[in-house]
């Protein structure tokens, strides 16, 4: 990439299952090829003080309130949002599984209002583009059953859907919406095919913040 030119910040959303760490991990190994400097992390992530205390609510063994684990997952952000400026001021495309939109997605479908629950991330760095793995969840399921993880019900991932598709309809501009339910291979072609557009725009255009 040329010097000055800053890097990409690309996420992915959607339920659990849908193929975020799958396409996103693909996506970084297809652009590192084509020589693209790539950082690929993930939220939560579960390395830091807060990312320990998210993991223990989610894998059962800490119960928290609805809003006090929301503003962990935001906060989990939060202490990350600086290396991914640098990052991409040096010229790194980031790419990230899982961002703000699931933190909203999956608290708003708890019924935390939906406002209450997109404050605590404005100020964030906003993407550049959003890939959103959206496919109806009996095709999910059949990828095998959900796990012991908290959130990993069928009933609760239907109310997540509606909320990422509330995301996606304010958004729609940077959201790339996706057939989770198409192969592998018809999917990683048409997120390479968007790709090399969104990071000759993000070369040309300043960071900007979540509103
Ligand atoms: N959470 C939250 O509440 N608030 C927040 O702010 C944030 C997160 C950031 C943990 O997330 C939980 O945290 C999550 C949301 C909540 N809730 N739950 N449960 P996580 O990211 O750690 O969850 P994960 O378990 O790593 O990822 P995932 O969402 O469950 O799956 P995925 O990454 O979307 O899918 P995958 O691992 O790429 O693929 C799943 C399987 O399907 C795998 O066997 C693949 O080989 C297969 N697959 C993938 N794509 C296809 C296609 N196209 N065809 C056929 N098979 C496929
Ligand atoms: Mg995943």
């Amino acid at each position: 990439m040329h010097v000055g030119k800053r890097g990409a910040f690309i996420v992915f959303e959607g339920c659990d299952r849908s193929g975020k760490t799958t396409q996103s991990r693909h996506l970084s190994s297809v652009l590192t090829s084509k020589g693209v400097d790539i950082k690929q992390i993930n939220f939560p992530d579960r390395t830091t003080t807060i990312g320990g205390m998210i993991n223990a609510y989610l894998t059962n063994t800490q119960d928290l309130k609805d809003e006090v684990i929301h503003l962990l997952f935001s906060a989990n952000r939060w202490e990350c949002v600086d290396s991914i400026k640098k990052d991409l001021l040096a010229g790194t495309t980031v790419i990230c599984d899982r961002y703000s939109y699931s933190g909203a997605a999956y608290s708003a479908a708890k019924g935390v209002d939906f406002d209450w629950c997109c404050a605590p991330d404005r100020g964030l760095l906003e993407p550049d583009a959003v890939f959103y793995l959206k496919a109806n969840l009996d095709e999910l399921t059949s990828r095998g059953s959900y796990g012991e993880e908290r959130y990993e019900k069928l009933d609760f991932q239907r109310k997540v859907g509606e909320q990422f598709d509330r995301l996606y309809a304010q958004r729609s501009s940077y959201w790339h919406l996706l057939d989770a339910s198409k192969s592998l291979q018809e999917l990683q072609d048409q997120i390479a095919a968007v790709a090399d557009g969104v990071l000759q725009q993000a070369a040309e255009q300043p960071l900007s913040t979540i509103k």
